[in-house]
């Protein structure tokens, strides 16, 4: 059985924090638009459970920064944005009913937008909201569970799967200047355009059809060159507040 875990979008959605307030988002179209990626996630068969949304939490729809599932171990995260801390409760509530916890302690902080697992192998994003006592912690917690870690300073985005998304299971979209591309070696790599720079985000499902933000169609034309399945979904109120399609999940 493949389960997502997804959260509904709070009241105060359009006070999300983000990086550079160009808009705020639509709440109402936010709502719209999250109904069709669930939609997306039933179709392909998984069991949805969802999480009530917490207007307290403006960020809270980003579930996936939350908690990191890997094996048969669920990583409760410690966000790295203090206003975010509290959103984990509910979330582990749910995940310690199926998986063997273990919890991120101060001063470590770690999102889960942070943290990519392809192949066995775990890339761990060094960002303004990771830190090297997040990512340690997340390598002892799981180190039964899988082989390598690559540690992956990231620049100029949010988290590491704001530069690096995967699309398939050895390759990657990758927005140029985000990392060191040495560090992706063995990874097939497909270029974000520079005219859709932040624009491009994927969730690839279980049905190997991937996710592909809408508003990003030239990339999303490369990635389909490339001999993957993609399809486009309108996210925009959630590009709006620096989410993507990764972010809105916890997939299983
Ligand atoms: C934040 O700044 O935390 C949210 N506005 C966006 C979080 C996106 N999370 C993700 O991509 N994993």
């Amino acid at each position: 059985m493949s389960r997502a875990l997804i959260r509904e979008i709070p009241d105060t959605f359009d006070r999300a924090i983000v990086r550079d307030p160009t808009r705020s988002p639509d709440v109402g179209l936010a709502r719209r638009q999250h109904r069709g990626y669930r939609e997306h996630l039933e179709r392909a068969g998984y069991q949805v459970a969802v999480v009530p949304a917490d207007d307290a939490h403006p960020d809270c729809v980003f579930i996936e920064d939350t908690a990191v599932v890997i094996g048969g171990v669920a990583v409760v995260a410690r966000p790295g944005a203090g206003s975010r801390r509290d959103e984990v409760g509910p979330v582990a509530a749910l995940l310690e009913e199926t998986h063997e916890l273990r919890t991120i302690e101060a001063p470590g902080t770690l999102d889960g937008g942070d943290i990519m697992v392809m192949g066995g192998h775990i890339y761990a994003g060094r960002s303004e909201r990771t830190n090297d006592s997040g990512i340690s912690q997340l390598r002892e917690a799981t180190i039964d569970q899988v082989g390598e870690m690559t540690v992956v300073p990231v620049a100029g985005v949010l988290h590491l799967k704001s530069g690096v998304l995967p699309v398939g299971p050895e390759t990657v979209v990758v927005t140029p200047g985000t990392v060191d591309e040495s560090l992706l070696a063995g990874l097939r790599i497909i270029y974000e355009e520079e005219s859709e720079r932040h624009q491009f985000t994927a969730l690839p499902l279980r049905d190997h059809k991937v996710l592909v933000s809408a508003s990003a169609p030239r990339t999303g034309e490369t990635v389909a060159a490339a001999g993957i399945d993609v399809v486009p979904i309108d996210i925009s109120e959630i590009l709006a507040a620096d989410g993507g399609l990764t972010c809105m999940s916890i997939l299983y």
